[in-house]
């Protein structure tokens, strides 16, 4: 469905602008823009190549060969500031039971926020589709002001359903075990909370933790090896990619390699070596926006290795392992803020701009491969 001479029809390469032009000529792959979206957020693919995009004041949105068609039924979100649609993701076993998740900004009482997760079954129809049995699976506890880091990153693996909870810019959330703020949560996928779990024995929504002291972890993904990857936007500095480990408190706001926006400094990781330190760092920030493992046949020689969307960085950051260690092998400046990193069942990526700055809220969808490939 995406093949490339189907592709080449309805796309345009970056002719127009010299910047954009150099930046062709400077990238190792080929980027076209395929379509224009509202404020997306995330895109997922269907088993039959067609594309989801979440676009982030309340609509899901499905690609097919040049149109966009609408999915209703979504849950309404409270749009505002970073707020609103989240993530979209299919079960792992889609193709059976049509069971999708999304996540999403939630208002509460009295001016409060809070990201939540439903999933539904998605209904395909000749026209688009609709979200069916809605229902929401996972609340962020407790709901608080301000329209800041939601996190609400989801992902699949090792049999569970896993979430990445911003701690809401509220700082000591990240560490309050009665919060499920600042956390990332491991939960079966009907939401309920597995047995095993680090902290199962003490209830509420304790039991749903996995792992601590995260900030605003915007990227959740899981490696080849099947080890589970955050990134997370560090405070004035520090931004980070870490290994998630059962049980593991990543320290935030208690340290961090970062300091806080007013100019009051947080003591770097390794004054406190009880807090597990990241795999990796970035001073000066850039900002991640999602992560992606990739495993496809369009770059042979990437797989195994990540990608993360670079927003204030405008770039897309190449991530090499060895280990538990992780270094930037390469940075790709794209010269667009990038909300989202996905890889394509062509093995191409796939990438969705920002909209958030500009352009009146469009966030272009481009598809990035092999120059050889593409006979270029
Ligand atoms: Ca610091």
């Amino acid at each position: 469905m995406f093949g490339h001479s189907k592709a080449s029809a309805l796309t345009i390469l970056f002719t127009a602008g010299a910047s954009a032009g150099a930046l062709a000529q400077n990238l190792p792959f080929t980027v076209t823009e395929v379509a224009d979206f509202d404020m997306p957020w995330a895109l997922e693919f269907l088993p039959d190549g067609r594309l989801l995009v979440s676009e982030q004041r309340g609509a899901l949105k499905l690609y097919e060969s040049g149109t966009i068609e609408e999915i209703t039924g979504v849950p309404e979100v409270a749009f505002g500031g970073q707020g609103g649609f989240g993530d979209v993701v299919l079960h792992p076993e889609f193709s059976t039971n049509n069971l999708i998740y999304v996540s999403y900004a939630e208002a509460g009482d009295a001016d409060t926020r809070g990201a939540a997760v439903a999933r539904a079954k998605l209904e395909l129809t000749p026209g688009g589709g609709a979200l069916e049995d809605l229902e929401v699976i996972w609340r962020q506890v407790p709901k608080v002001d301000g329209g800041g880091h939601y996190g609400h990153r989801i992902a699949f693996g090792a049999g569970y359903l896993w979430i990445s909870s911003g701690e809401r810019q509220k700082f000591d959330p990240a560490q309050d075990m009665q919060a499920n703020l600042g956390k990332i949560l491991r939960l079966n996928d009907d939401g309920s909370v597995p047995a095993d779990n680090p902290f199962a024995a003490r209830g509420g929504v304790t039991a749903q933790i996995w792992s601590l002291g995260h900030r605003n972890p915007l990227g959740l993904a899981f490696d080849v090896q099947g080890r589970l990857w955050n990134v997370e936007m560090g405070p004035q500095g520090g931004d980070e990619l870490n290994l998630v480990v059962r049980g593991a408190n990543y320290g935030y706001p208690i340290v961090s390699n970062g300091d806080h926006y007013d100019g009051r400094p947080i003591p770097d990781h390794p004054t406190r070596p009880e807090f597990n330190a990241p795999a990796a760092f970035w001073n000066p920030v850039i900002s991640p926006s999602s992560l992606l493992f990739y495993s496809g046949s369009e770059f042979p020689e990437w797989r195994g290795d990540a990608f993360i969307g670079g927003l204030s960085s405008q770039s897309i950051v190449h991530i090499e392992f060895e280990g538990e260690r992780a270094r930037e092998a390469e940075r790709f400046a794209m010269g667009m803020r990038i909300r989202a990193v996905e890889q394509g069942p062509d093995g191409a990526i796939w990438i969705l701009e920002d909209g958030r700055d500009g352009r009146g809220g469009q966030g272009r969808l481009f598809r990035l491969t092999a120059r050889s490939a593409s006979g270029q």
